[in-house]
C-alpha cells in the first residue's frame, strides 16, 4: 500500500475507487466499506484508495476536550493495509480544510486530485464546512462530475451498529469480548515498556512491564483483564492492572501486565496488548501478601480464558502484524 499527501495530488490512475472517512477503530463497519473498494476496484482493473483524516478531525475542531482514539495513525495504516487497499491518501486535517465547502471538497481532492470514478461511503458519512455534505450531496456531485456514489448500510452485531462513538463507550466501561467482536479483533494497547517501582518481582513474586500510554490513546476502564502480549514476532498469554495500585497508594495511573511463563528484560521494548476479557476492579488490599494471593487468583482466571480462546480462534492474528508473526500460543 502506498500512503500519499495532499501534495501528491493530482494523481493520475486507471481507474481509482475511493472510500473516505476518519476509519477510528477500523471497525467492521469501515471493514465492509474497504471491502466493497477493494472488489469494486478488482473488477475494474483499477485502484483502490481509502482517504482519511489526521489528526482526528475532532482533534483539531474540539481542542478543549480532545477525543481519545481507538486507534492511533500507525494502527489504522496497518489495518487499512490489511484490508487490501493499494492506496491510503492521509489529508492533514487543518482549520484550512475544515473550512472547505462540501463541494469544494469533492472538486479539489475527489475530481481534480483523484478523478475518481466510484466513492463507497458509510450511510451516515458528513464532510466539509460545518458538516454540510452528506450522502445526499455526494450522489448530486457524483452526477455533476462523472462518478458513481455506492452507500453502504450500517453493520449489526448482536442488534447493535457498529460504531467508533459506541467502540469507545464499550472501550471505557471495560466491556472488552463485545468490543472485540465490533473491532473484528481485540482492542489493543500498543507502547514501550518504561521502568516501574520495581516492586512486583521483589514484594509480589509477580513481575510486571509497565507500558508508557499514549496521550491520544483511549484508555480501558481501571481494572484487571486476561490479555494477550505481542513483541519480537511471538505472542504471550498474561494478566494486566490498569490503575493507581491503591495497595501502595500510588499518584498516577500504570499500565502494567505480567508475562506467564516469561523471564527477561523488556526495557526499551515496544510491546502490543490485546485486551481479551475483564476479570475485576482494581482494590486495595492490607497487605501485599494478600495481593499476591489475588494476582495467583487473576493469572488462573485468565490462562483459563485465555486457553479455551486459543482453541476456538482459528485466526489468531489480532491483525496489526505485519503478517510474518510465528503463531506461537
Ligand atoms: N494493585 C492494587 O493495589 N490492587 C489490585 O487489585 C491490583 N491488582 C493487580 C492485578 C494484577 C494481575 C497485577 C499484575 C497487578 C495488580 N496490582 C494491583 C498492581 C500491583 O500493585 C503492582 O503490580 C505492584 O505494585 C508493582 O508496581
Ligand atoms: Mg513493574
Amino acid at each position: 500500500m502506498k500512503i500519499i499527501r495532499r501534495e501528491d495530488l493530482p494523481l493520475k490512475l486507471r481507474y481509482p475507487v475511493a472510500t473516505i472517512g476518519n476509519f477510528d477503530g477500523v471497525h467492521l463497519g469501515h471493514q465492509a466499506l474497504f471491502k466493497e473498494t477493494v472488489k469494486r476496484a478488482r473488477a475494474q482493473g483499477g485502484e483502490a484508495i481509502a482517504i482519511t483524516f489526521d489528526p482526528h478531525p475532532l482533534q483539531v475542531l474540539r481542542p478543549e476536550r480532545p477525543l481519545k482514539l481507538i486507534c492511533t495513525l500507525e494502527q489504522k495504516i496497518k489495518l487499512i493495509q490489511k484490508a487490501g487497499l493499494d492506496y491510503l491518501l492521509i489529508l492533514e486535517f487543518t482549520p484550512e480544510l475544515a473550512a472547505l465547502e462540501a463541494e469544494d471538497f469533492v472538486e479539489e481532492i475527489l475530481v481534480r486530485g483523484l478523478q475518481i470514478k466510484e466513492l463507497i461511503v458509510g450511510y451516515d458519512y458528513r464532510f466539509g464546512r460545518g458538516r454540510r455534505g452528506d450522502v445526499e450531496l455526494l450522489k448530486i456531485l457524483g452526477k455533476r462530475f462523472g462518478f458513481e456514489v455506492v452507500v453502504i448500510p450500517p453493520q449489526k452485531i448482536n442488534g447493535l451498529t457498529v460504531s467508533s462513538t459506541l467502540v469507545r463507550e464499550l472501550v471505557t466501561k471495560g466491556e472488552m469480548s463485545l468490543v472485540a467482536k465490533l473491532l473484528g479483533r481485540p482492542y489493543q494497547i500498543c507502547g514501550q515498556v518504561v521502568p516501574g517501582h520495581g516492586r512486583g518481582r521483589k514484594l509480589l513474586g509477580f513481575p510486571t512491564a509497565n507500558l508508557k500510554l499514549s496521550r491520544e490513546k483511549l484508555v480501558p476502564k481501571e481494572g484487571v483483564y486476561a490479555v494477550e502480549v505481542t513483541f519480537n514476532g511471538k505472542r504471550y498469554p498474561g494478566v494486566m492492572n490498569l490503575g493507581y495500585n491503591p495497595t501502595f497508594g500510588d499518584q498516577y495511573l500504570s499500565a502494567e501486565v505480567h508475562i506467564f511463563d516469561f523471564e527477561g528484560d523488556l526495557y526499551g521494548k515496544e510491546i502490543c496488548i490485546a485486551l481479551i476479557q475483564r476479570l475485576r476492579d482494581e482494590k486495595k488490599f492490607s497487605s501485599p501478601e494478600e495481593l499476591a494471593a489475588q494476582i495467583a487468583q487473576d493469572c488462573q482466571k485468565a490462562r483459563e480464558i485465555l486457553a479455551s480462546r486459543s482453541k476456538d480462534l482459528k485466526e489468531v492474528d489480532h491483525g496489526m502484524s505485519e503478517g510474518k508473526e510465528s503463531q506461537a500460543l
